[in-house]
């Protein structure tokens, strides 16, 4: 398999669970500037939505969209346990969280990211981005993680949601249910040798 990343973009979360799940994979940097890969190909006619994270598959079939990507990752490898099986109730609060980061939170940094965007705009992003969070920060207040209380794919993506907050110099960032809640994925070796390869470290 090959994942198309982009150093410390959202493609950080299925490059952590390829990792977390000891499944073999080629990491592909995209210079998203460009929108090109190393050698100079163009990244639209890999993946005509032309972000990342894109995973190839060994039969070469492309899959996108970070969520579908990580719960695939974790199915191939079960004894991971970064998923919780299929009609186990867990399984489907795991999505609920998967889609509240990726629509509710993810998508709302949109305008700190966009050149030119002005001041007001980002402020408005940043307390609407604080404001998805509390519901995070309270599901993670007396537990520590967010699905049944074991880590999952789910924590991997508000994971790199936190980095992106800390990134930004959020108050979010310092909350102390969040600073306990992070520190033990800082410290997995998976998350630890993800941020190597990316040059994050
Ligand atoms: N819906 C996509 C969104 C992916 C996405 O927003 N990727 C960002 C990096 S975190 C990107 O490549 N942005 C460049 C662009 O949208 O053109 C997913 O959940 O995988």
């Amino acid at each position: 398999m090959k994942l198309y990343y982009s150093p410390g973009a959202c493609s950080l979360s299925p490059h952590i669970v390829l990792r977390e799940a000891e499944l073999e994979f080629e990491l592909v940097k995209v210079d998203m500037r460009t929108r090109t890969i190393d050698g100079g190909e163009n990244y639209r006619t890999i993946n005509p939505k032309a972000y990342v994270p894109a995973l190839e598959l060994d039969n070469g079939e492309l899959m996108t969209e970070g969520p579908a990507i990580v719960q695939y990752l974790a199915d191939l490898n079960p004894g991971a346990n970064l998923v919780p099986p299929p009609t186990d109730p867990d399984r489907y609060r795991g999505q609920e969280w998967l889609n509240y980061i990726a629509s509710e939170i993810h998508k709302s940094f949109g305008p700190l990211v966009v050149p030119g965007g002005s001041e007001e705009n980002k402020e408005r992003a940043i307390a609407h981005i604080h404001q998805r969070m509390e519901i995070v920060r309270d599901a993670v207040s007396d537990r520590d993680y967010l699905v049944g209380n074991r880590y999952s794919v789910a924590d991997i993506y508000m994971y790199v949601m936190l980095r992106w907050a800390d990134m930004f110099r959020m108050d979010a960032a310092g909350w102390p249910e969040f600073v306990a809640y992070r520190a033990p994925i800082d410290e997995r070796p998976a998350v630890d040798a993800a941020l190597q390869a990316e040059g994050l470290k």
